[in-house]
């Protein structure tokens, strides 16, 4: 008998192939109020769960009493209480390491943007008011020989390091829970307090999970800590920030411009007051958004719900260190 396995998300057919090779998979195309009854009613049998970018509650995951493994499709694990599945044993595996230096490219291209007014620009070409040689009003402002404050250097944070450092001559430092030599070593970065960082960085980059501790971890008081020229790098969660904070720092000139790929509530509605700031920067959660990196998330999310049903939770079990107590 095939152990019942929901995947809540749609994958491509051959990952699908795979699955249903192993499981008894049910399906479900994201799950909304269209579908919560069937979802829930699966939930009573399931052993098994894949998919992203929707929250598992415990409230929910209390109506799967026969849950033995999730397996999120994402390195951030937020949709999910890790405490929580420990405490019923459940594994939660997620996909660190394949998605590093496409999210990277991402948040660097977002950098890029931000400072350079590359969309604010491109929007006034679009719409024919470009009419004269570009002049001061229109200018942006250099990367190559800034200070690039890092906020979480994890895997992700590294990388965007990496090509600062390498490829614009940036000078790096950073502030994380804690050291990271090869930083340090590879690319010179300096470690440092969040205020000290705050404070003197050109461009600010905050790449840390959202936890218990990162939620608002920026709002209103770390942004006036900011040089007035500072632009504000937002890839991690939006609710590592106070958007609202946010949206009155990029008002009031308390900070030149932001560039997010994250926001406290997505999609991100068009009525947001940040839609309307030019010197926001707006992406849609793109940051491991490429053909190539989202195959490879799904092929390893995969892998991990096999192995974790298996038994297997060597590789990629973002809760291991809170099952093991
Ligand atoms: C997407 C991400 O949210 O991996 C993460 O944590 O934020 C992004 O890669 C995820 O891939 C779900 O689509």
């Amino acid at each position: 008998m095939k152990k019942k396995v929901i995947l809540y998300r749609d994958i491509p057919a051959a990952e699908r192939q795979r699955l249903e090779a192993e499981f008894d998979v049910t399906f479900f195309d994201g799950v909304s109020n269209d579908n919560k009854g069937a979802f829930t009613a699966a939930l009573a049998d399931a052993e098994g769960l894949i998919g992203s970018s929707i929250g598992m509650s415990p409230e929910l995951l209390d109506l799967a009493p026969k849950l033995k493994a999730a397996s999120t499709i994402s390195v951030g694990t937020d949709q999910y209480d890790l405490a929580y599945l420990a405490k019923r044993g459940i594994p939660l595996m997620h996909t660190p390491g394949v998605l590093n230096e496409t999210t990277a490219d991402t948040i660097f291209t977002l950098i890029m943007c931000t400072a350079r007014r590359a969309v604010e620009l491109s929007n006034m070409v679009r719409e024919g008011r470009w009419t004269s040689n570009i002049g001061e009003d229109l200018y942006g402002t250099d990367i190559h020989g800034k200070t690039l404050g890092i906020i979480g250097m994890g895997r992700i944070g590294y990388a965007i390091a990496k090509r600062g450092y390498f490829g614009f001559d940036m000078k790096i430092q950073y502030s994380n829970r804690s050291r990271k030599p090869d930083a340090e070593q590879d690319l010179n970065a300096t470690y440092m307090d969040l205020e000290e960082l705050l404070k003197t960085s050109d461009f600010v980059c905050v790449m840390t999970p959202l936890t218990p501790e990162t939620e608002r971890l920026i709002g209103a008081k770390e942004f006036a800590m900011m040089k007035k020229s500072a632009i504000f790098i937002n890839g991690s969660r939006g609710k590592v920030i106070d958007e609202t904070a946010l949206v009155d720092a990029l008002r009031n000139g308390t900070i030149r411009a932001a560039g997010l790929d994250v926001f406290e509530v997505e999609p991100l509605s068009g009525d947001s007051p940040l839609c309307k700031l030019d010197n926001a920067v707006l992406f849609p959660h793109i940051g491991s958004a490429t053909a190539e990196t989202r195959l490879a998330m799904i092929t390893c999310a995969v892998d991990n719900l096999i192995n974790a049903l298996n038994g297997d939770i060597s590789q990629n079990c973002a809760n291991q260190h809170l099952l093991s107590r």
